[in-house]
């Protein structure tokens, strides 16, 4: 089972209580249901990108994770993320995908955003979490979508690139929570085009909280 959605798109067209501050300017929210935590049923995972009020490029905007148990929407979170504060900012263009990428029953949560990023540079993070002793607990985090190779980047030519990195769901599934599998698609490297692009796997271990 696989749910997904763009905080920024909105498209579910509804919006949830959330943890930012009251009155603050929602943005875009993604409000998904799934069992991803160990309280009876189903949990309401809601993404939801708002304007702190602050006016610097790099606080404007936050994005937020909160993780409600049974009682929707009036229900205190479980869990919290806040990720202006986690990663720096500028952030902005969440998104978040449950899925059960280690194979038992439960579906962890996948989140990845805009982070850190200046004129002319692409880059998206991306965090898998779940449910660990002390609330989210991080099983891997990292870029997915680099590309400092357009001009404007201010780059050195000799170390642009521009590459992403995609989740093989069914070979991380396949090692039960022991890595993480990802397609990786090099476009350019060290500031050379690569014709045609090249394609290779990369695993890395997953985190576990016990
Ligand atoms: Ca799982």
């Amino acid at each position: 089972m696989l749910a997904a959605g763009s905080a920024g798109a909105a498209e579910q067209g509804r919006l949830a209580p959330f943890s930012g501050p009251s009155g603050a300017k929602v943005l875009g929210q993604t409000v998904l249901s799934s069992d991803v935590w160990s309280t009876p049923g189903r949990e309401t995972v809601v993404l939801t990108e708002f304007m702190t009020g602050k006016k610097g490029p790099a606080d404007a905007v936050e994005v937020a994770l909160d993780i409600r148990g049974p009682g929707g929407d009036q229900a205190r979170p479980v869990a919290t993320r806040s990720y202006l504060a986690l990663l720096g900012g500028p952030i902005g263009g969440g998104e978040i995908t449950l899925v059960d990428l280690d194979w038992d029953g439960t579906n962890e949560i996948v989140v990845s955003m805009h982070q850190g990023e200046t004129t002319g540079i692409t880059r998206i993070v991306m965090e898998i979490l779940r449910e660990g002793p002390d609330g989210l607990f991080l099983c891997w985090s990292g870029p997915v979508r680099i590309n400092t190779a357009g001009e404007p980047s201010g780059t050195p030519a000799g170390e642009r690139e521009r590459w992403s990195r995609e989740i093989e769901y069914s070979k991380t599934g396949a090692s039960r929570g022991g890595m993480v599998v990802f397609k990786k698609t090099v476009q350019v490297a060290a500031g050379v085009p690569v014709q045609p692009a090249a394609v290779v796997e990369e695993s890395f271990p997953m985190a576990h909280p016990r």
